[in-house]
């Protein structure tokens, strides 16, 4: 199982995270992603969701419209891992 991070390796890996932030009161690392519209933000799921399933690690999301806001924590692990920072940062990528 991944290994959570510790205090100080998630607070310099996550303030080199563009837009990401600890979730207050939970071990889980958030952002919000807008787009021009419904269809990028929906774009910007379907791609992010084939990634997910191919890393067995999967968002918690909420899309209003051109807004996706997303939670990421490794469940196994109960907090932070790996995954979660490789998983933030593909989102990053394929969000522009
Ligand atoms: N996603 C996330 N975010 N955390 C997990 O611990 C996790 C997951 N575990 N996706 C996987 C699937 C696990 O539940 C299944 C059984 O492999």
């Amino acid at each position: 199982m991944a290994q959570r991070l510790t205090d100080d390796a998630r607070r310099s890996v996550i303030g080199d995270l563009a837009g990401w932030s600890e979730v207050p009161g939970r071990e889980a690392i958030h952002k919000s992603f807008k787009f021009k519209d419904f269809n990028e933000a929906f774009g910007f799921m379907s791609r992010v969701a084939l990634i997910a399933e191919r890393m067995d690690h999967h968002p918690e999301w909420r899309n209003v419209w051109n807004t996706v806001e997303v939670v990421l924590a490794t469940h196994d692990a109960g907090g932070i891992t790996k995954l979660d920072i490789d998983l933030a940062r593909k989102m990053n990528e394929i969000a522009g």
